[in-house]
């Protein structure tokens, strides 16, 4: 199997002794300089020096998003503010902003980890890479660009929005791959569609596509359209930004973990429980190289499972379900937008573009999807209807369809946002 890096294939016994070593000196690290670890440390009553074997880092307390909040900006850092040569800033959807830091090491670990991550997704040195996640503050844009420089690469650094130019962009400099939201993704697509091209007449062999949850579905969409191999990749700005987790384009089934650079555990999201191999529930990361901002036990939120490795020894990451936040309970059942997204795309009559709307009507919640209609022949039975009915039977809820016009639902340049919550504005 060719790897970028000789550690993607190395054996389990030999990646585990480095993760032993790299956790060790992390957990030193964070406890020696973050007064926050040594605290939290304290009050569980554990020392680094407990962690002999990577489980002894089951008893080890969880970092939460609001921990790194109350250390806003700097609090967080191992390392003095001068040795800091990058900082990203997340405002998050909801609530205050947290920082992530990097010393110029963290920069190169970085830039050599999605050099690895894009070569996973089929990327070769000398390709030309249409770069267009958010450049700034977000860690998606300089974060792709610095590895695709790093493999080789030509990189246009687009970042989001204007997308009549970026389809204009494709055509006139023929990149090989495009880096983007998939969501945003799909806008290109369209724009691109909409001057005439087709898959065939589109220079796109790879998409390397992340930064929020997507279907199978809307792989098999973004595929067909673009004539390309859609790959996924994972990461969130607390732990380094992309470049955590890269799905590989022999196999195209989850994303391998760098588990030299981070150690995953999958916990029971209601009682932090660490849970076996295989397990479905909340993806927990520990850093195990960075300087700057050690994290321990950071709680992402993000619902998926843990499975044996397969093109790297690695192991893989299934593609994330959602965000515990983005989970709706709808009368007292589970619902998640990627849940929705697939069976919209099982109606070849349907775009992939959607919002879920909530509202509370006579005290209770519901919900309307609301779906663009492909442009094409009306007929057969009503795609609403057929939707309402697939959902549920397939999830068990009752749900309002709308059909809107092709174009009516917002593109976003970036994250999709699926829900509008308009429970308050309803109640
Ligand atoms: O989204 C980093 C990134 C940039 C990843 C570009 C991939 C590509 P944040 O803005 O901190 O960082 O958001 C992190 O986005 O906790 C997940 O909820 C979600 N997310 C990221 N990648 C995926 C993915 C970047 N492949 C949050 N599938 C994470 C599903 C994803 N969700």
């Amino acid at each position: 199997m060719r790897s970028y890096d000789p550690i993607e294939t190395a054996s389990r016994d030999e990646l585990t002794a480095l993760q032993l070593q790299r956790l060790r000196w992390t957990l030193a690290h964070a406890y020696a300089h973050v007064p926050h670890y040594r605290t939290a440390f304290d009050a569980a009553g554990v020392h680094p020096d407990d962690c002999r074997e990577p489980g002894d880092l089951a008893h080890f307390p969880f970092t939460v998003k609001q921990d790194l909040r109350a250390a806003f900006p700097f609090g967080m850092f191992a390392v003095p503010r001068e040795q800091i040569r990058r900082l990203h800033v997340s405002s998050g959807t909801t609530g205050a902003a947290t920082v992530a830091g990097y010393t110029a090491e963290d920069l190169r670990t970085w830039r050599a980890l999605m050099a690895r991550t894009m070569y996973a997704a089929g990327a070769q040195p000398r390709m030309l890479v249409h770069n267009a996640y958010g450049y700034g503050l977000f860690t998606g844009g300089l974060g792709m660009h610095a590895g695709a420089e790093e493999l080789g690469c030509a990189v246009v650094p687009v970042s989001g929005g204007m997308t009549e130019r970026q389809a204009q962009l494709i055509i006139d400099l023929r990149p090989d791959m495009l880096l983007a939201t998939p969501s945003y993704a799909l806008a290109i697509m369209d724009a691109l569609h909409a001057r005439g091209c087709r898959a065939a007449d589109i220079s796109l062999r790879v998409g390397l596509f992340g930064a929020e949850p997507w279907t199978e579905r809307m792989r098999r969409e973004l595929e067909e359209g673009l004539g390309i191999d859609a790959i996924d990749n994972y990461g969130l700005s607390e732990v380094i930004g992309p470049g955590v987790a890269a799905e590989c384009f022999e196999s195209k089934d989850g994303m391998h973990v760098w588990e030299d650079h981070f150690y995953p555990e999958i916990i029971d999201p209601d009682t932090g429980a660490a849970l076996p191999e295989g397990a479905f529930g909340e993806l927990v990361f520990t850093s195990l190289s960075k300087q700057a901002m050690p994290v321990v036990r950071y709680r992402t939120r993000d619902l998926s499972r843990l499975l044996p490795g397969t093109a790297r020894t690695m192991r893989r990451m299934e593609k994330v379900t959602g965000r515990s936040d983005d989970m709706i309970v709808l009368r007292g059942v589970n619902v998640f937008p990627s849940q929705i997204e697939t069976l919209i795309l099982d109606d070849a009559r349907l775009a992939p573009h959607y919002v879920l709307e909530l509202r509370r009507e006579a005290r209770l919640d519901s919900m309307t999807v609301r779906v663009e209609r492909r442009p094409g022949p009306e007929g057969g039975d009503d795609p609403a209807a057929a939707l309402a009915q697939r959902v549920k039977t397939t999830l068990g809820v009752t749900v309002h369809v709308a059909l809107v016009a092709p174009g009516s639902v917002e593109r976003s340049v970036g994250k999709a946002k699926r829900i509008l919550d308009l429970r308050e504005v309803t109640a």
